[in-house]
């Protein structure tokens, strides 16, 4: 029997809709001001595009994600829970839920676990791991949609599948990067290229 497989899935932008709740929470609570529609969205940080498209938006935007029950509210995005409780229960197989929380924790962090326990399950707690820098968590596979995942440690044991979402999908990635377009994608076939 060879190794156990270890998935690192991350959380918004792959399991959770941050793109879509936020959009949504934002035009609610700023009617009277422009939005950028998803086809429209380029660059991983929502802020920085609001922020260039007029200064004052930066912090209407991060406002959004500040609020309570913004985290907690995200819906699913198409298949992703399934795929992650199908994961869980394949042999030699270990998943966990690898997200950052934004530094504004009021909300946030207890947020992810109640999204994780209503959407996974309470079991499922177990297997979120909350860090700013996801270069120090080992793992085979680090399933995320932020293009550059940079911290302290510069050869991470992860290979970073990129997962397709609306503000990376016009990016020309390098040879080496693999991309998951969705859900939908061969999920299973990534994960085998990796066993041992
Ligand atoms: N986030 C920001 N600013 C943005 C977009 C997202 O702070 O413009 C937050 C939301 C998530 C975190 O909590 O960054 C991204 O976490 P990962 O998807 O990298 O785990």
């Amino acid at each position: 029997s060879g190794k156990r497989l270890r998935v690192l899935v991350d959380m918004d932008g792959v399991l959770a809709d941050f793109e879509g709740g936020f959009l949504k929470k934002y035009r609610a609570r700023y009617p009277d001001d422009p939005h950028i529609a998803l086809d429209d969205r380029r660059g991983f940080w929502v802020s920085s595009q609001y922020g260039q498209l007029r200064s004052d938006l930066c912090e209407k935007a991060i406002s959004i994600w500040e609020s309570k029950n913004f985290f907690v509210e995200l819906e699913p995005l198409p298949g992703g829970v399934e795929a992650v409780k199908e994961m869980a229960k394949m042999d030699d197989t270990d998943v966990f839920i690898c997200t950052s929380p934004i530094k504004h924790y009021r909300h946030c962090p207890y947020e992810k676990y109640a999204w994780v326990e209503r959407h996974l399950g309470h079991d499922f707690l177990e297997q979120v791991i909350l860090t700013r820098d996801k270069t120090v968590i080992t793992g085979d596979i680090l399933i995320d949609d932020k293009p550059d995942i940079l911290g302290v440690e510069p050869k991470p044991t992860w290979e970073h599948v990129l997962f397709t979402a609306c503000h990376n999908k016009h990016l020309s990635v390098g040879p080496s990067q693999r991309r998951l377009l969705s859900w939908e994608d061969d999920w299973r076939a990534v994960l085998d290229t990796k066993r041992q």
